[in-house]
């Protein structure tokens, strides 16, 4: 009895590549084209999940075929190791984050060899690793050095929860992205990397990248880029102008009142003396309790007062009166507006609310009389010279005038805000700098990096780092006068470690620099990059920004990390994501051990489009199995001998004819669902198509041609089974399939033999049609039912006898 063993093959083959070290790619330029193939890098923290098993099958099979099609391949693999999940993990478990982060570390590693993945071992690292962190250090100097590392005081998101601060990216409506928790404001002293020096090229790059267009909108969308004016309003009481962003210059005229936000510096100074001076102190102190959430609600209630001021309008000179409103945000803009109630729905809101005029200076087509009217139309009640233009004209031309006047000028306004990557927690790459009272900050000179991460016992979050309590470690010297100094005893945003780890891959283990700038440029840059579309802003907008600030600093020289993107979907049980409230999470282990790991990347594969969601069926899991099994019981039948295809245009029998054809038709369709595509559902089902095509012609066909598309079965599946491809390869031929050229498909083998086929009605010939040899009597039938002259005759009649002779004639019996 005959028994498809995966425990028994898996592991033999595994070990001839960790020996060989068979997936090693080696930094020389051998001719060959370099293709680096990435997926992104887990979170050790707890076991793998299918996530990753679907991530690491989808990243190996390009990996394979690429290596097979003759390029040089980079596929390697590390651990985005700190941060809050495995801080989170540790803190749950009482077991202390490196503990926790090496073991499951560990189940990673084993796990990714009894998949089989083909990594590159020796470029491994975590990035929590002091080898690996001295240069993330190293990076944040060079950023700082250049001011795009910088520490200022302002308002920041605080999660009360995990006890530190967010970046504006890890706020999702209002709450913590990783606990859900509302998320507080308030003020402090934190590290920014200047990511919005490079709005513009963050944007106009996207054109260069083969992304999915989703993800491109994502990140155009967090960039916000808006064209618009600045125009300065004069307040007579402070003898201060105070400039708004608008978009909308052609309403100017419609400005009826003015209104600051909140946290606007100014607020408190211009109501000072004035009837509403309480009123104000009292709105401003209740904004601060409110969290971003509430205050960005559409559907809040428009709360304010008046500042008791007024403020000139620059185009008309009029006096509207100032208001202080919590809807109006202090980090968009210049924190004040001109409010349009005419023709802005939020303006409109508040003037209804409190009684304040509403005018019309846009007229919209025929029967559009409701304000607010946000449409374009024609300038009206304006002044003379706009009067009766179209808005969109009038726009450039009020631009260019208030310009002349020194009143505004053009201006483009982001919502992308400066990165804050400084967290008060212990699980983190330290900042490398110090405080002296005599020097003030200085940096750690680079040849006392890494600043190493002290062993603490406590490293629960309390509102302050937990490194301020390793006091022995926070004392230190200052480097430059020798005396007294501290340690910054913030960590960075685990975002920093992930933005640059696909550049330290290339040149993994040099002990000298980050990089060498020319091995880096033999990789980068990735050629295809696999990984969730969660990261579709932060992370991949973050290793963006990382790649130009280097590039400008002459360290590589590229401009973009990633040439192109696949977002993969999700692994669903019964249409739901898999989550442990819900009970309903597998693991990859549990499939991988029943029916060993091509099984279970094989199917994980084929169960549709892998960009999309998929529901896992444990029926389907054993359907692959069998083909699996199937394919297999095929090479031990078959036996080693001459595997080559037929020649071209050798006489064949008919059973040795529709094999081989069948096996070039399945080369042909692989490779074209590989190349460039991530078809690979439709390529497994094609193997199994081939399969299916052996057992047909098992007792007709040739030793040689079952060979030779058993052989091709087993090449083909290579990238998706590559153990039971590497076992059924070598029954059959004796050699190694990794080491073979994919299969190149013969295109006189890709053309059917054709026969001319009779079509009868009643016994009299009405059309002779080119019909395929192979077609089936199905089909036959459905080929003479529509030929013309054939529905001319039937017409009408009905058919109540159909008679089909393969390769020669239908006849229709009609009534
Ligand atoms: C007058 C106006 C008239 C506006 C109109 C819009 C429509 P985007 O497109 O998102 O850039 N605005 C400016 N700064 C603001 C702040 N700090 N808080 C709240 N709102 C602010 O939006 C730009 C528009 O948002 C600006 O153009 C301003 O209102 C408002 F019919 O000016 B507009
Ligand atoms: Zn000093």
């Amino acid at each position: 009895e005959l028994r498809y063993e995966p425990k028994a093959i898996e592991p033999k083959w595994q070990r001839v590549w960790e020996e060989e070290r068979t997936w090693e790619a080696s930094n020389e330029d051998d001719g060959r084209p370099k293709h680096y193939v990435l997926e992104m890098l887990p979170y050790p923290s707890g076991e793998p999940h299918m996530g990753h098993l679907k991530n690491y099958a989808l990243g190996d099979a390009v990996a394979h075929f690429s290596r097979r099609i003759g390029r040089r391949v980079l596929h390697p693999m590390g651990y985005d190791a700190f941060g809050l999940p495995a801080e989170n993990n540790a803190i749950k478990t009482g077991e202390h984050p490196r503990e926790a982060t090496a073991k499951s570390i560990a189940s990673f590693q084993r796990q990714f060899r009894e998949w089989g993945i083909s990594i590159d071992w020796s470029r491994e690292f975590g990035t929590h690793e002091p080898r690996y962190y001295r240069w993330t250090q190293w990076l944040f100097l060079q950023l700082q050095e250049r001011g795009l590392a910088y520490k200022r005081e302002g308002a920041v998101n605080w999660c009360p929860n995990d006890q530190t601060v967010l970046a504006n990216e890890q706020v999702v409506d209002g709450r913590c992205e990783r606990c859900g928790f509302e998320v507080e404001q308030r003020q402090l002293e934190q590290w920014y990397f200047r990511i919005t020096d490079y709005a513009d090229r963050l944007l106009e790059d996207l054109d260069e990248i083969q992304w999915p267009e989703h993800v491109k909108t994502m990140q155009r969308n967090w960039i916000g880029r808006s064209e618009g004016a600045q125009v300065a309003f004069h307040n007579p009481d402070l003898g201060i102008d105070y400039p708004v962003f608008t978009t909308r210059p052609d309403t100017l005229f419609g400005a009826t009142f003015f209104v600051m936000s909140p946290e606007h510096p100014d607020v408190l100074r211009l109501a000072a003396g004035t009837e509403h001076e309480q009123a104000v102190r009292d709105y401003v102190r209740h904004a601060q309790t409110e969290s971003a959430e509430e205050r960005g609600a559409a559907d809040k209630a428009k709360t304010g007062v008046p500042l008791g001021r007024s403020v000139v309008n620059p185009v008309n000179g009029e006096s509207i009166p100032m208001w202080v409103a919590d809807y109006v945000l202090m980090e968009y803009g210049t924190g004040a507006i001109m409010a349009v109630p005419g023709h802005d729905e939020r303006d409109h809101e508040f003037a209804t609310v409190h009684g304040l005029p509403i005018k019309r200076v846009i007229a919209g087509p025929e029967g559009e009389d409701e304000l607010p009217y946000s449409g374009d139309g024609t300038i009206v009640d304006s002044h003379p010279d706009f009067d009766g233009l179209p808005n969109r004209e009038a726009l450039s031309a009020i631009v260019a005038w208030l310009d002349r006047e020194g009143k505004g000028h053009r201006s483009i306004n982001y919502r992308l805000r400066d990165w804050l990557v400084s967290r008060q927690r212990y699980w983190g790459c330290p900042i490398p700098v110090v405080y002296c009272d005599a020097c003030g900050m200085e940096p750690v000179p680079t040849d006392q990096l890494p600043v190493e991460l002290p062993d603490v016992s406590d490293y629960k979050p309390r509102g302050r780092s937990p490194l301020a309590a390793a006091e022995e470690w926070v004392a230190t010297t200052c480097p430059r006068c020798g005396g007294p100094a501290r340690r910054e005893t913030d960590t960075m945003d685990t975002f920093v470690d992930s933005s640059w780890y696909f550049l330290r891959y290339c040149d993994a283990n040099n002990d000298a620099a980050a990089w060498d700038r020319d091995v880096l440029n033999r990789w980068m840059p990735v050629d295809q990059y696999i990984g969730g579309v969660e990261h579709a802003i932060l992370h991949l907008l973050y290793a963006r920004f990382f790649t130009k600030a280097f590039a400008d600093m002459e360290l590589l020289d590229f401009q973009e990390p990633f040439q192109a993107l696949f977002t993969q979907g999700m692994i669903t049980r019964d249409g739901a994501k898999m989550s442990k409230s819900k009970g309903n999470v597998i693991s990859p282990a549990t499939y991988v051990d029943r029916y060993g790991a091509d099984t279970a990347r094989c199917y994980i594969l084929f169960i549709g489009p892998p960009d999309q969601d998929a529901d896992w069926s444990d029926e389907g899991v054993e359907g692959v199995h069998r083909f699996l099994a199937r394919l297999w019981r095929l090479g031990v039948e078959v036996g080693v001998g001459p595997a080559d295809s037929p020649a071209t245009g050798a006489a064949l029998s008919d059973a040795d004819g529709a094999l081989a054809r069948k096996a070039h038709w399945a080369i042909d369709k692989v490779t074209a669902d590989v190349s460039g595509r991530f078809a690979f559902n439709t390529a497994i089902s094609a193997v199994m198509e081939l399969v299916n095509e052996c057992y047909r012609h098992r007792e007709q066909a040739s030793p040689e041609v079952q060979r030779f598309a058993v052989a091709t079965a087993a090449s083909l599946i290579f990238p998706f089974a590559p153990h039971t491809a590497s076992e059924v390869y070598e029954l059959v031929t004796g050699g190694r399939v990794w080491e073979q050229p994919w299969p190149r498909a013969d295109p006189a083998m890709l053309t059917t033999d054709t026969f001319e086929l009779v079509a009868q009605v009643n016994g009299k010939v009405r059309d002779r049609l080119t019909a395929p040899t192979d077609a089936t009597k199905d089909q036959l039938e459905q080929l003479a039912r529509t030929a013309p002259n054939v529905v001319a005759h039937v017409d009408g009649k009905e058919v109540v006898k159909v008679i089909v002779v393969p390769g020669k004639l239908v006849n229709l019996v009609v009534r």
